[in-house]
């Protein structure tokens, strides 16, 4: 049993989240290629070569998503639009890829959903790849172009709005720990690629209160970074990574401040004049979304490259991605950022989720560590609320299994079994337990 919606807010929404390459299947419609294309093309890099071509074939199949979606009682939906799908060079609109949000948009409205738009959630076109990608400045100009006419198009129906989903994955993970495209692991296109994809946001946001958008937010992903051990020398690894991971981005959209600890390693790998950016970068916002999965041991390591750090195993268990279930993190976070950095602005919990062991037997598909790990971070949640801290909804990751990037199809994290040979749909346990909370009649 979960939480049911009685036990929050009145008004809390609740909503499931997916993103477009995961799910769509990016051979469809006239998308363009992408950096996830290349990066997965080169041997080593995603388990068994897998990519997003074909997916969950939501492309086609998308009725039957937001049917189970409305089916389970959510309220909202959130999903992102594909850059390379609706510009497939990153500057040249692709109608028909366009028309297939158009086609969606619709079909959340028509089943009460609210549409949750998310305009960049990884698929950078190849063309812009080519240039340098969030390396190169321009790239934040095209986002900005990419963004007004995604809200011109789309804006009178799109609920709310956020520009980049998890900048620190985008930045950190791809250019300098390599595990994700673009693969690099080099300090100064990270830094840069930090710094431009935090301007990427704040143009973007410009560029939607120009076409008159209300409700624009933000997504940053938090870790809750703990000593490994009580010496200082963890303490201080803990602090470090806490600045890269959870401080860094938000600092910037927050404060127009990133962390002083950060920049005299950061600093001589800053674009020219990146102070002069702050300002855009600080564009007020709506609302504030944290997505949060985990918590990281983190110890002092003198001989690895700077920050010197090392993520150390814990004894909490574990989901199959081996992330210790921690839900207390979720808690400290939604109260520090609110201390720190948002004050009253409204917060929503925009993914949090887990890869589970559960396997489909005779058409059931069974997963209470799923139904446990949700009950205890939607627990989390309402520890925070009852601390006075602004929380207006929370989004399950994911409605249905789906490409976990650099680890292909073998993570599952779905309230909907996928079958990725028939692409067959089929409700976990943990679906009808969210359909119980939300006072859907299913099954
Ligand atoms: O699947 C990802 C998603 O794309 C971004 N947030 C974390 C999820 C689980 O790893």
């Amino acid at each position: 049993m979960l939480p049911t919606r009685f036990d929050f807010p009145k008004n809390f929404i609740f909503g499931a989240a997916t993103s477009s390459y995961q799910i769509e299947g990016h051979q469809f419609g006239g998308a363009g290629s992408t950096h996830w294309d290349s990066f997965a093309s080169a041997p080593g890099n995603t388990a068994f070569g897998q990519n997003g071509a074909v997916a969950c074939d939501h492309y086609h199949r998308w009725p039957e998503d937001l049917d189970w979606i409305a089916a389970a009682g959510f309220d909202s939906y959130r999903f992102s639009t594909s850059w390379a799908r609706i510009m497939p060079d990153g500057r040249t609109l692709n109608p028909e890829g366009m028309d297939f949000y158009d086609r969606l948009v619709d079909g959340m409205l028509e089943r009460g959903l609210k549409p949750a738009l998310t305009l960049y959630h990884w698929e950078l076109p190849s063309a812009l790849s080519d240039k340098g990608g969030w390396q190169n400045r321009d790239t934040t100009a095209r986002f900005a172009d990419y963004t007004t006419h995604v809200a011109q198009k789309l804006g009178d129906r799109v609920w709310s709005w956020a520009p980049v989903n998890e900048p620190w994955c985008v930045a950190w993970l791809s250019h300098f720990l390599g595990h994700h495209a673009p693969g690099l692991r080099d300090i100064r296109a990270a830094v840069r690629a930090m710094h431009h994809i935090t301007l990427a946001h704040g143009r973007a946001v410009e560029a939607l209160r120009a076409a008159g958008r209300h409700t624009v937010g933000a997504v940053c992903n938090f870790e809750y970074s703990l000593p490994a051990d009580d010496t200082p020398s963890a303490a201080k690894a803990a602090q470090l990574y806490d600045a890269i991971y959870n401080r860094f981005f938000i600092g910037g959209m927050m404060k127009g401040r990133y962390p002083d600890l950060l920049m005299p390693v950061f600093e001589p790998h800053m674009p020219t004049n990146w102070q002069d950016d702050m300002s855009v970068i600080q564009s007020p916002l709506d609302w504030f979304g944290l997505n949060y999965y985990t918590c990281k041991r983190i110890a002092a390591d003198p001989d690895s490259v700077w920050p010197h750090l090392k993520e150390v195993n814990g004894h909490l268990p574990q989901t199959e991605m081996g992330w210790e279930i921690c839900p207390e993190g979720l808690s400290h976070f939604l109260i520090r950022t609110a201390a720190e950095y948002t004050g009253d602005l409204p917060l929503y919990v925009t993914e949090n989720g887990m890869a589970g062991p559960e396997r489909l037997i005779d058409g059931i598909c069974d997963d209470p560590e799923r139904i446990s790990y949700y009950h205890q971070h939607l627990d989390a949640v309402r520890h925070a609320i009852a601390q006075d801290v602004n929380v207006a909804g929370y989004y399950a990751w994911s409605l249905m299994d789906n490409y976990e990037w650099a680890f292909g199809y073998e993570k599952r994290f779905g309230l909907l079994h996928v079958d990725f040979d028939s692409l067959q749909r089929t409700p976990k346990a943990s679906y009808q337990a969210w359909a119980n909370a939300l006072g859907a009649q299913t099954c």
